[in-house]
Protein backbone atom coordinates (compact mmCIF):
# COMPACT_ATOMS: atom_id res chain seq x y z
CA UNK A 1 0.00 0.00 0.00
CA UNK A 2 0.75 3.48 -0.64
CA UNK A 3 0.43 6.32 1.73
CA UNK A 4 -0.15 9.66 0.39
CA UNK A 5 -0.66 12.43 2.43
CA UNK A 6 -2.31 15.75 1.56
CA UNK A 7 -0.22 18.81 2.77
CA UNK A 8 -0.69 21.38 -0.46
CA UNK A 9 -3.30 23.71 0.89
CA UNK A 10 -3.50 27.41 1.91
CA UNK A 11 -5.35 26.85 4.88
CA UNK A 12 -6.71 30.48 4.72
CA UNK A 13 -9.65 29.98 7.30
CA UNK A 14 -6.88 29.00 9.76
CA UNK A 15 -4.99 32.80 9.15
CA UNK A 16 -3.43 33.93 11.53
CA UNK A 17 -1.77 30.80 12.27
CA UNK A 18 -0.71 29.98 8.45
CA UNK A 19 0.40 33.18 8.18
CA UNK A 20 3.92 31.67 8.03
CA UNK A 21 3.17 27.93 8.55
CA UNK A 22 1.31 25.67 6.84
CA UNK A 23 -1.74 24.03 8.17
CA UNK A 24 0.43 20.48 8.37
CA UNK A 25 2.74 21.61 10.37
CA UNK A 26 -0.01 23.05 13.12
CA UNK A 27 0.99 21.44 16.39
CA UNK A 28 -0.25 18.89 18.36
CA UNK A 29 1.19 18.69 21.83
CA UNK A 30 4.19 20.48 20.41
CA UNK A 31 4.29 17.80 17.23
CA UNK A 32 3.50 18.67 13.77
CA UNK A 33 0.85 17.05 12.65
CA UNK A 34 2.19 15.34 9.70
CA UNK A 35 5.24 14.37 11.61
CA UNK A 36 2.48 12.67 14.30
CA UNK A 37 0.76 11.07 10.81
CA UNK A 38 4.10 9.94 9.77
CA UNK A 39 5.06 8.41 13.09
CA UNK A 40 1.75 6.52 13.54
CA UNK A 41 1.10 5.71 9.89
CA UNK A 42 4.67 3.88 9.26
CA UNK A 43 3.53 1.15 11.76
CA UNK A 44 0.97 0.22 8.78
CA UNK A 45 4.44 -0.28 6.70
CA UNK A 46 3.28 1.83 3.25
CA UNK A 47 5.34 0.83 0.55
CA UNK A 48 5.93 4.57 -0.36
CA UNK A 49 5.16 7.75 0.93
CA UNK A 50 4.14 10.70 -1.33
CA UNK A 51 3.93 13.90 0.30
CA UNK A 52 1.71 16.46 -1.66
CA UNK A 53 2.70 20.04 -1.23
CA UNK A 54 2.34 23.36 -2.59
CA UNK A 55 2.43 26.24 -0.12
CA UNK A 56 5.65 26.70 2.29
CA UNK A 57 6.86 23.51 0.62
CA UNK A 58 10.08 24.08 1.67
CA UNK A 59 9.24 24.61 5.10
CA UNK A 60 7.41 21.42 5.78
CA UNK A 61 10.39 19.33 3.84
CA UNK A 62 12.57 20.42 6.14
CA UNK A 63 10.07 19.80 9.22
CA UNK A 64 9.71 16.33 7.94
CA UNK A 65 13.09 15.87 7.14
CA UNK A 66 13.77 16.75 11.29
CA UNK A 67 11.29 14.38 12.34
CA UNK A 68 12.00 11.66 10.12
CA UNK A 69 15.51 12.18 9.48
CA UNK A 70 16.62 8.58 7.37
CA UNK A 71 13.08 7.76 6.07
CA UNK A 72 13.91 6.77 2.51
CA UNK A 73 10.44 6.00 1.51
CA UNK A 74 9.21 9.11 1.44
CA UNK A 75 8.96 11.26 -1.95
CA UNK A 76 7.52 15.05 -2.50
CA UNK A 77 5.40 15.87 -5.04
CA UNK A 78 5.36 19.33 -5.95
CA UNK A 79 1.58 20.31 -6.90
CA UNK A 80 2.71 24.00 -7.51
CA UNK A 81 -1.20 25.39 -7.23
CA UNK A 82 -3.61 24.56 -4.58
CA UNK A 83 -6.90 23.05 -7.41
CA UNK A 84 -8.35 21.35 -4.63
CA UNK A 85 -7.95 17.52 -2.90
CA UNK A 86 -9.11 15.77 -6.10
CA UNK A 87 -5.91 17.55 -8.09
CA UNK A 88 -3.67 16.39 -4.85
CA UNK A 89 -4.75 12.94 -5.73
CA UNK A 90 -4.06 13.17 -9.01
CA UNK A 91 -0.66 14.62 -8.94
CA UNK A 92 -0.13 11.36 -6.29
CA UNK A 93 -1.49 8.77 -8.46
CA UNK A 94 0.49 9.88 -11.62
CA UNK A 95 3.75 9.88 -9.66
CA UNK A 96 2.86 6.50 -8.31
CA UNK A 97 1.38 4.52 -10.23
CA UNK A 98 0.35 0.86 -10.24
CA UNK A 99 -0.66 -0.05 -6.74
CA UNK A 100 -2.92 0.37 -3.58
CA UNK A 101 -3.47 4.00 -1.90
CA UNK A 102 -4.03 5.07 1.71
CA UNK A 103 -5.03 8.76 1.22
CA UNK A 104 -4.94 11.28 4.01
CA UNK A 105 -6.10 15.15 4.49
CA UNK A 106 -2.96 16.14 6.82
CA UNK A 107 -4.82 18.77 8.99
CA UNK A 108 -6.45 15.93 10.69
CA UNK A 109 -6.14 15.87 14.28
CA UNK A 110 -6.50 11.96 14.89
CA UNK A 111 -6.39 9.96 18.02
CA UNK A 112 -3.80 7.50 18.01
CA UNK A 113 -5.76 4.46 18.32
CA UNK A 114 -7.10 5.83 14.94
CA UNK A 115 -4.50 5.23 12.69
CA UNK A 116 -3.94 1.34 12.96
CA UNK A 117 -7.64 1.07 12.52
CA UNK A 118 -7.09 2.22 9.27
CA UNK A 119 -5.78 -1.03 7.85
CA UNK A 120 -9.68 -2.20 8.43
CA UNK A 121 -10.49 0.09 5.92
CA UNK A 122 -10.85 -2.00 2.99
CA UNK A 123 -10.76 -0.80 -1.01
CA UNK A 124 -11.92 1.02 -2.19
CA UNK A 125 -13.22 2.85 0.72
CA UNK A 126 -13.44 5.97 2.85
CA UNK A 127 -13.34 6.89 6.34
CA UNK A 128 -16.91 8.96 8.14
CA UNK A 129 -17.40 10.15 11.40
CA UNK A 130 -20.22 12.20 13.03
CA UNK A 131 -20.55 15.82 13.71
CA UNK A 132 -22.98 18.13 15.07
CA UNK A 133 -22.80 20.64 12.20
CA UNK A 134 -22.25 18.64 8.82
CA UNK A 135 -23.09 21.45 6.38
CA UNK A 136 -19.54 22.47 6.10
CA UNK A 137 -18.32 18.71 5.27
CA UNK A 138 -19.29 16.41 1.89
CA UNK A 139 -22.20 14.48 3.98
CA UNK A 140 -22.66 10.52 3.18
CA UNK A 141 -25.55 8.45 3.55
CA UNK A 142 -24.70 4.84 3.82
CA UNK A 143 -26.72 1.33 3.70
CA UNK A 144 -24.78 -1.80 5.16
CA UNK A 145 -21.35 -0.04 5.15
CA UNK A 146 -21.52 1.27 1.58
CA UNK A 147 -21.94 4.59 0.82
CA UNK A 148 -25.27 5.20 -1.38
CA UNK A 149 -24.87 9.06 -1.71
CA UNK A 150 -22.38 11.75 -1.47
CA UNK A 151 -22.95 15.61 -1.22
CA UNK A 152 -20.63 18.13 -0.81
CA UNK A 153 -21.26 21.24 1.46
CA UNK A 154 -25.14 21.05 1.78
CA UNK A 155 -27.35 24.16 2.51
CA UNK A 156 -26.92 25.35 6.04
CA UNK A 157 -29.84 23.72 7.54
CA UNK A 158 -31.01 21.66 4.89
CA UNK A 159 -31.85 18.49 6.50
CA UNK A 160 -29.02 15.45 5.82
CA UNK A 161 -27.30 13.36 8.09
CA UNK A 162 -24.90 13.85 10.62
CA UNK A 163 -22.42 11.40 8.82
CA UNK A 164 -19.17 12.98 6.94
CA UNK A 165 -16.80 12.06 4.85
CA UNK A 166 -13.55 12.17 7.25
CA UNK A 167 -10.52 13.51 5.03
CA UNK A 168 -9.36 9.17 4.68
CA UNK A 169 -9.54 7.15 1.88
CA UNK A 170 -8.75 4.09 0.30
CA UNK A 171 -8.43 3.99 -4.07
CA UNK A 172 -7.17 1.19 -6.07
CA UNK A 173 -4.87 2.65 -8.80
CA UNK A 174 -7.97 1.61 -11.43
CA UNK A 175 -10.11 4.32 -9.71
CA UNK A 176 -7.58 7.39 -11.83
CA UNK A 177 -10.17 7.41 -14.61
CA UNK A 178 -13.00 8.76 -12.21
CA UNK A 179 -10.24 11.40 -10.24
CA UNK A 180 -8.67 12.36 -13.76
CA UNK A 181 -12.20 13.04 -14.92
CA UNK A 182 -13.40 15.76 -11.78
CA UNK A 183 -14.52 18.72 -13.21
CA UNK A 184 -13.94 22.08 -11.53
CA UNK A 185 -16.51 22.87 -8.83
CA UNK A 186 -18.40 25.68 -8.27
CA UNK A 187 -15.59 27.20 -5.20
CA UNK A 188 -12.85 26.67 -8.66
CA UNK A 189 -11.07 23.73 -6.96
CA UNK A 190 -11.36 19.71 -8.41
CA UNK A 191 -12.86 18.11 -5.08
CA UNK A 192 -12.71 14.85 -4.57
CA UNK A 193 -16.10 14.21 -3.32
CA UNK A 194 -17.11 14.32 -7.31
CA UNK A 195 -15.07 11.52 -8.39
CA UNK A 196 -16.62 9.64 -5.17
CA UNK A 197 -20.01 10.75 -6.51
CA UNK A 198 -19.39 9.30 -9.99
CA UNK A 199 -17.50 6.17 -8.58
CA UNK A 200 -20.83 4.98 -6.21
CA UNK A 201 -22.51 4.46 -9.35
CA UNK A 202 -20.30 2.10 -11.04
CA UNK A 203 -19.16 -0.18 -7.61
CA UNK A 204 -19.45 -0.11 -4.00
CA UNK A 205 -17.40 2.11 -2.00
CA UNK A 206 -16.80 0.58 2.03
CA UNK A 207 -16.86 3.23 4.76
CA UNK A 208 -15.17 2.59 8.33
CA UNK A 209 -16.63 4.52 10.97
CA UNK A 210 -14.48 6.95 13.65
CA UNK A 211 -15.74 7.43 16.53
CA UNK A 212 -16.85 10.77 18.54
CA UNK A 213 -13.82 12.76 20.15
CA UNK A 214 -11.54 10.95 17.98
CA UNK A 215 -10.99 13.13 14.66
CA UNK A 216 -11.19 16.56 14.20
CA UNK A 217 -10.92 18.81 11.08
CA UNK A 218 -8.49 21.49 12.12
CA UNK A 219 -9.54 23.69 9.42
CA UNK A 220 -10.58 27.07 12.11
CA UNK A 221 -8.36 28.52 14.49
CA UNK A 222 -10.36 27.13 17.58
CA UNK A 223 -10.09 23.44 16.32
CA UNK A 224 -6.10 23.63 17.07
CA UNK A 225 -6.92 24.52 20.79
CA UNK A 226 -10.04 21.66 20.79
CA UNK A 227 -7.63 18.84 19.50
CA UNK A 228 -5.06 19.87 21.63
CA UNK A 229 -7.58 19.55 24.43
CA UNK A 230 -8.42 15.80 23.07
CA UNK A 231 -4.75 15.01 22.55
CA UNK A 232 -4.44 16.25 26.19
CA UNK A 233 -6.82 14.35 27.61
CA UNK A 234 -5.93 11.15 26.14
CA UNK A 235 -1.89 10.91 25.98
CA UNK A 236 -0.99 12.48 29.11
CA UNK A 237 -1.25 10.43 32.22
CA UNK A 238 0.18 10.91 35.43
CA UNK A 239 3.23 13.52 36.29
CA UNK A 240 6.26 13.27 34.03
CA UNK A 241 8.56 15.89 35.43
CA UNK A 242 11.96 16.14 33.97
CA UNK A 243 12.80 19.69 34.14
CA UNK A 244 13.75 21.85 37.50
CA UNK A 245 10.97 22.51 39.81
CA UNK A 246 11.32 24.43 42.82
CA UNK A 247 10.10 22.46 45.73
CA UNK A 248 7.85 25.61 46.81
CA UNK A 249 5.78 24.82 43.27
CA UNK A 250 2.33 22.85 43.74
CA UNK A 251 1.52 20.78 41.47
CA UNK A 252 -1.63 18.69 40.79
CA UNK A 253 -3.18 16.02 37.95
CA UNK A 254 -1.64 15.09 35.06
CA UNK A 255 1.31 17.16 33.79
CA UNK A 256 4.72 16.62 31.96
CA UNK A 257 7.35 18.98 32.59
CA UNK A 258 10.33 18.37 29.43
CA UNK A 259 13.92 18.50 30.55
CA UNK A 260 15.22 21.74 30.48
CA UNK A 261 11.95 23.33 31.54
CA UNK A 262 12.41 25.31 34.71
CA UNK A 263 9.22 25.86 36.83
CA UNK A 264 10.37 28.70 39.53
CA UNK A 265 8.85 29.38 43.14
CA UNK A 266 5.37 29.45 44.20
CA UNK A 267 4.18 28.39 40.86
CA UNK A 268 0.73 26.68 40.98
CA UNK A 269 -0.08 24.03 38.41
CA UNK A 270 -3.50 22.07 37.66
CA UNK A 271 -2.99 19.41 34.94
CA UNK A 272 -3.43 18.18 32.37
CA UNK A 273 -0.79 20.70 31.33
CA UNK A 274 1.92 20.26 28.87
CA UNK A 275 5.26 22.13 29.20
CA UNK A 276 7.85 21.98 26.78
CA UNK A 277 11.69 21.63 26.82
CA UNK A 278 13.44 24.73 28.09
CA UNK A 279 10.25 26.65 28.83
CA UNK A 280 10.61 28.45 32.14
CA UNK A 281 7.63 29.73 34.37
CA UNK A 282 6.51 31.66 37.13
CA UNK A 283 7.53 32.60 39.86
CA UNK A 284 4.30 32.88 41.78
CA UNK A 285 2.17 31.97 38.14
CA UNK A 286 -0.64 30.03 37.60
CA UNK A 287 -1.24 27.23 35.26
CA UNK A 288 -4.88 26.08 34.97
CA UNK A 289 -5.92 22.83 32.72
CA UNK A 290 -5.46 22.83 29.29
CA UNK A 291 -2.66 24.93 28.86
CA UNK A 292 0.55 24.24 27.05
CA UNK A 293 4.02 26.37 26.62
CA UNK A 294 5.79 24.99 23.63
CA UNK A 295 9.53 24.96 23.64
CA UNK A 296 11.53 27.91 24.75
CA UNK A 297 8.71 29.80 25.52
CA UNK A 298 8.05 31.99 29.08
CA UNK A 299 5.32 33.39 31.78
CA UNK A 300 6.70 35.13 34.21
CA UNK A 301 6.25 36.94 37.48
CA UNK A 302 2.13 36.57 38.61
CA UNK A 303 0.59 35.63 34.81
CA UNK A 304 -2.25 33.06 34.93
CA UNK A 305 -2.78 31.08 31.95
CA UNK A 306 -5.86 28.41 31.15
CA UNK A 307 -6.96 26.41 28.12
CA UNK A 308 -4.44 27.89 25.87
CA UNK A 309 -1.37 27.09 23.75
CA UNK A 310 1.63 29.59 24.17
CA UNK A 311 3.91 28.40 20.78
CA UNK A 312 7.97 28.70 20.83
CA UNK A 313 9.87 31.67 21.85
CA UNK A 314 6.64 33.33 23.02
CA UNK A 315 7.04 35.62 26.19
CA UNK A 316 4.04 36.42 28.67
CA UNK A 317 6.61 38.26 31.37
CA UNK A 318 4.45 40.40 33.88
CA UNK A 319 0.45 39.90 34.96
CA UNK A 320 -0.73 38.30 32.11
CA UNK A 321 -4.06 36.48 32.04
CA UNK A 322 -4.43 34.40 28.76
CA UNK A 323 -7.33 32.23 28.80
CA UNK A 324 -8.80 30.12 26.05
CA UNK A 325 -6.38 31.58 23.38
CA UNK A 326 -3.87 30.68 21.14
CA UNK A 327 -0.37 32.57 21.17
CA UNK A 328 1.53 32.19 17.86
CA UNK A 329 5.41 31.51 17.81
CA UNK A 330 7.98 34.70 19.12
CA UNK A 331 4.67 36.93 19.89
CA UNK A 332 5.98 39.12 23.25
CA UNK A 333 2.68 40.10 25.68
CA UNK A 334 3.34 43.69 27.43
CA UNK A 335 2.86 43.41 30.94
CA UNK A 336 -0.44 43.60 32.29
CA UNK A 337 -1.93 42.23 28.71
CA UNK A 338 -5.23 40.72 29.15
CA UNK A 339 -7.30 38.20 27.15
CA UNK A 340 -11.10 38.45 27.39
CA UNK A 341 -12.63 35.04 27.03
CA UNK A 342 -16.43 35.32 28.14
CA UNK A 343 -18.94 37.39 27.10
CA UNK A 344 -21.36 38.75 29.82
CA UNK A 345 -24.30 37.14 28.50
CA UNK A 346 -22.08 34.46 28.63
CA UNK A 347 -23.48 33.04 24.57
CA UNK A 348 -21.11 31.82 22.63
CA UNK A 349 -18.31 33.40 20.78
CA UNK A 350 -18.41 34.21 17.45
CA UNK A 351 -14.99 34.45 14.52
CA UNK A 352 -14.44 36.20 11.61
CA UNK A 353 -13.47 33.84 9.55
CA UNK A 354 -12.50 34.73 5.73
CA UNK A 355 -15.48 37.04 4.91
CA UNK A 356 -17.78 35.00 7.49
CA UNK A 357 -18.61 35.44 10.95
CA UNK A 358 -18.70 32.47 12.32
CA UNK A 359 -20.13 31.12 16.09
CA UNK A 360 -17.58 28.70 17.50
CA UNK A 361 -20.00 27.19 19.84
CA UNK A 362 -17.79 27.88 22.78
CA UNK A 363 -18.87 30.28 25.71
CA UNK A 364 -15.28 30.29 26.25
CA UNK A 365 -12.92 31.25 23.90
CA UNK A 366 -10.37 34.16 24.15
CA UNK A 367 -7.69 35.53 21.00
CA UNK A 368 -5.40 33.96 18.37
CA UNK A 369 -2.42 36.10 18.12
CA UNK A 370 -0.13 35.19 15.54
CA UNK A 371 3.95 34.97 15.55
CA UNK A 372 5.66 37.87 16.10
CA UNK A 373 2.52 39.76 17.44
CA UNK A 374 3.41 42.60 20.02
CA UNK A 375 1.67 44.28 22.61
CA UNK A 376 2.56 47.00 24.82
CA UNK A 377 1.41 47.32 28.54
CA UNK A 378 -2.12 47.26 29.79
CA UNK A 379 -3.56 46.23 26.60
CA UNK A 380 -6.94 44.00 26.73
CA UNK A 381 -8.24 41.71 24.13
CA UNK A 382 -11.89 41.11 23.47
CA UNK A 383 -13.49 37.65 23.15
CA UNK A 384 -12.65 35.78 19.48
CA UNK A 385 -10.05 38.56 17.80
CA UNK A 386 -7.81 37.68 15.64
CA UNK A 387 -4.00 39.63 16.15
CA UNK A 388 -2.36 38.77 12.61
CA UNK A 389 1.02 38.33 12.56
CA UNK A 390 3.93 40.82 13.43
CA UNK A 391 0.86 43.38 14.25
CA UNK A 392 2.33 45.69 17.12
CA UNK A 393 -0.87 46.64 19.58
CA UNK A 394 -0.41 50.26 21.32
CA UNK A 395 -0.20 50.29 25.15
CA UNK A 396 -3.51 50.92 27.02
CA UNK A 397 -5.59 49.87 23.56
CA UNK A 398 -8.70 47.53 23.71
CA UNK A 399 -8.60 45.48 20.53
CA UNK A 400 -12.15 44.83 19.86
CA UNK A 401 -11.50 44.21 16.58
CA UNK A 402 -9.32 41.47 14.36
CA UNK A 403 -5.99 43.36 13.55
CA UNK A 404 -4.71 42.49 10.28
CA UNK A 405 -0.70 40.75 9.96
CA UNK A 406 2.05 44.01 10.09
CA UNK A 407 -0.57 46.36 10.92
CA UNK A 408 0.28 48.70 13.98
CA UNK A 409 -3.02 49.08 16.02
CA UNK A 410 -3.41 52.64 17.84
CA UNK A 411 -5.88 54.14 20.30
P1 LIG B 1 -8.80 22.06 2.74
O1 LIG B 1 -9.33 21.95 4.12
O2 LIG B 1 -9.71 22.50 1.66
O3 LIG B 1 -7.49 22.95 2.85
P2 LIG B 1 -7.22 24.42 2.49
O4 LIG B 1 -5.79 24.62 2.83
O5 LIG B 1 -7.66 24.75 1.10
O6 LIG B 1 -8.10 25.21 3.55
P3 LIG B 1 -8.71 26.68 3.46
O7 LIG B 1 -10.07 26.51 2.84
O8 LIG B 1 -8.77 27.11 4.89
O9 LIG B 1 -7.77 27.54 2.64
O10 LIG B 1 -8.11 20.73 2.26
C1 LIG B 1 -8.10 19.51 2.94
C2 LIG B 1 -6.72 18.90 2.91
O11 LIG B 1 -6.24 18.76 1.58
C3 LIG B 1 -5.68 19.70 3.66
O12 LIG B 1 -4.91 18.80 4.41
C4 LIG B 1 -4.85 20.34 2.59
C5 LIG B 1 -5.00 19.42 1.40
N1 LIG B 1 -5.02 20.10 0.10
C6 LIG B 1 -4.04 19.82 -0.83
O13 LIG B 1 -3.13 19.03 -0.59
N2 LIG B 1 -4.09 20.47 -2.03
C7 LIG B 1 -5.07 21.36 -2.34
O14 LIG B 1 -5.07 21.91 -3.45
C8 LIG B 1 -6.07 21.64 -1.35
C9 LIG B 1 -7.17 22.63 -1.62
C10 LIG B 1 -6.00 20.97 -0.14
Amino acid sequence: MKLVLLAGGKGERLRPLTDNKQKALMPILGEPLICRHLKELSKLNPEKIIIILSYKKEQVVEEVKKCFPNENKIVYVDQKEEKGTGHAIKMAMDYGGEGDYLIIYSDLYLSKNVYKNLIKLKSPGIVVTEVSKPWNYGVVKIENEIIKDIKEKPKIDEPVSNTIFAGILRLPFDSKEYIDNIKLSSRNEYEVTDAIKEMIKSFDIFTLNIPKNQWLDIGRPWDLLIANRLALDEEIKGQVIKGDVHNSVVIKGDVIIEEGAEIKPYTVIEGPVFISKNSIIGPTSHLRPYTIFLKNSSAGYSVEVKGSIVMEFSKLPHFNYVGDSIIGEHVNLGAGTITANLRFDHKSIKMKVKEDIIDTEMEKLGSIIGDYAQTGINVSILPGKKIGSHAIIYPGCIVDRDVNSYEIFKC
